[in-house]
């Protein structure tokens, strides 16, 4: 298939998966109902302000005074902040940011960063997304106890500038550290970098959850991590911090957004008013070249996407970036305006050219061995709690096994009756087949991915490859399953 229509056929094979879940949601009666009631039970009585101008994260200053070398200094902590009218709300942050401060960096460059764990509960940080080495990844079998110290080394691997995050990946209680505000950009740069003309927006997006006196509603988060329901979050989606904010932008201009889905649970199908834009990047990094004319793009709990957005050019206009909603066999219906785009009074920007290539995703050559991994539910197969293999989580125990360096096929096949989206540590692989029960369907575009969806009832097929040695998770990223069991150990060897 030639390079355009393969584009254009994922961009078609996204939007057909969206049949399946509205119809087992509309299976589960009167359910919905109840999802939208306790929707409003979390959240009534806090009044979000909104059309602040959207604020920009906090980046972290780099400490170090070596060239080629990045120090910086993390503290989780709660702390108080003022969210909504006539409430404080106690979060857990990095710094006493939320989000966290952005870490940017530059491929090639040494990384040193100081943890001191400051919460009541063990932690970590997870370089979601960076091939880091195991003992540096922030896995829940390496936490850090509450009121210790760590440092993390790692070196930034060439070509591997793209969009990340971090957060903390505790051992059954991540749903709990990240829906309290723990969770942060990363952002690594490289010198060739096409886009990099363009202004640049980081937007990182996550949900929170606060009862009727401003507090995180912990009874929320603690009770849909029993066991993964099949209930998206009840929470109120935010852009940096923020509910619906204002972005102003001349009139005409173009500029790159990257997108971070930092939710524990919600699926973003993000849409711009009256506007088409163009994909130039997905989870570890640039695309080949650009994939215009889009109207949507599904983001998983987890993924990131750079798109490239030229605003109409109409002066004082406003267009809502919202979330078009997405079950994925959940309950819970469209989050609605994220942010809105507002043009000014000043003359219009000329249209800016894309480069038309970016850089090169290089296929991993001839994969040589094969791994199954089946997504699957206990009991009735309905609400979980969900199984990789068949088996719950055992942090001591080997579920699969792979050497350094060796290309494998995985197919991830998913028999329940929900979308699960898997997250494979330590590596970026790509998306090379798909079967829609039972028939195969076209696949992606070549772009590097640490998270893919895995959409109820089908097979997804990915190449992938491990760089270093040690003991990786996989699992799902949706994180009330992940806490609940979705999770397993794959055991890299060295070559
Ligand atoms: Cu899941």
């Amino acid at each position: 298939m030639r390079r355009r229509q393969f584009l254009q056929a994922s961009a078609m094979a996204s939007l057909s998966a969206l049949a399946y879940p509205r119809s087992a949601s509309a299976q589960m009666g009167g359910m919905p109902g109840m999802s939208g009631m306790m929707g409003r039970w979390f959240t009534s009585g806090s009044v979000w302000p909104t059309g602040l101008p959207l604020r920009q994260v906090d980046v972290l200053a780099n400490t170090s005074l070596v060239a080629d070398e990045f120090a910086g200094m993390l503290v989780a902590a709660p702390y108080l902040a003022s969210l909504v009218s006539g409430h404080t709300t106690e979060l857990w942050g990095y710094n006493n940011t939320f989000p966290g401060p952005l870490i940017e960096l530059w491929e090639g460059q040494r990384v040193t960063i100081n943890f001191a764990n400051r919460l009541g509960l063990e932690s970590t940080v997870h370089w979601h997304g960076l091939q880091v080495p195991a003992d540096q990844d922030g896995s829940p079998m390496d936490p850090v106890a509450a009121g210790n110290d760590r440092a993390y080394t790692f070196d930034v691997p060439l070509g591997s500038a793209g969009t990340y995050w971090y957060h903390p990946h505790a051992h059954q209680t991540t749903t709990l550290q990240v829906g309290h505000g723990l969770a942060a950009p990363l952002i690594v740069r490289s010198a060739d970098d096409p886009p990099a003309t363009l202004p640049e927006v980081t937007l990182m997006v996550t949900s929170l959850s606060l009862d009727q006196s401003g507090r995180v509603a912990t009874a929320a988060t603690a009770m849909a991590g029993m066991g993964g329901m099949m209930m998206a979050g009840n929470g109120v989606l935010l852009v940096n911090g923020q509910k619906l904010p204002l972005h102003a932008m001349t009139p005409g201009a173009t500029e790159r957004w990257r997108i971070i889905n930092a939710t524990a649970d919600r699926y973003l199908r993000l849409g711009l008013d009256g506007h088409r834009f163009t994909v130039v990047g997905t989870d570890g990094g640039l695309l080949g070249q650009p994939l215009p004319g889009l109207t949507e793009w599904l983001l998983a709990p987890a993924q990131r996407v750079e798109i490239v957005v030229t605003i109409a050019a109409q002066q004082s206009a406003r267009h809502a970036l919202r979330d078009l909603g997405y079950g994925g066999g959940m309950m819970g219906g469209a989050g609605g305006a994220l942010m809105t785009v507002e043009t000014g009074r000043g003359p219009a920007q000329a249209p800016v050219e894309l480069p038309a290539v970016l850089r090169p995703v290089a296929d991993l050559g001839p994969a040589t061995a094969q791994q199954r991994v089946v997504l699957s539910a206990a009991g009735m197969g309905m609400m979980g709690p969900f199984l990789i293999n068949g088996k719950s989580f055992d942090m001591n125990r080997v579920d699969l096994e792979t050497v350094v360096g060796r290309v494998e096929l995985w197919d991830l096949v998913n028999v329940t009756f929900m979308d699960h989206p898997i997250h494979i540590h330590g590596t970026q692989f790509q998306v090379v087949g798909r079967t829609v029960r039972g028939v195969a369907a076209p696949v992606g575009y070549p772009a590097w991915l640490d998270t893919v969806n895995v959409p109820a009832g089908e097979t997804i097929t990915i190449k992938t490859r491990q760089t270093l040695p040690g003991r990786r998770m996989f699992h799902c990223h949706i994180l009330p399953h992940e806490d609940a069991g979705m999770m397993a150990v794959l055991d890299v060897q060295a070559s």
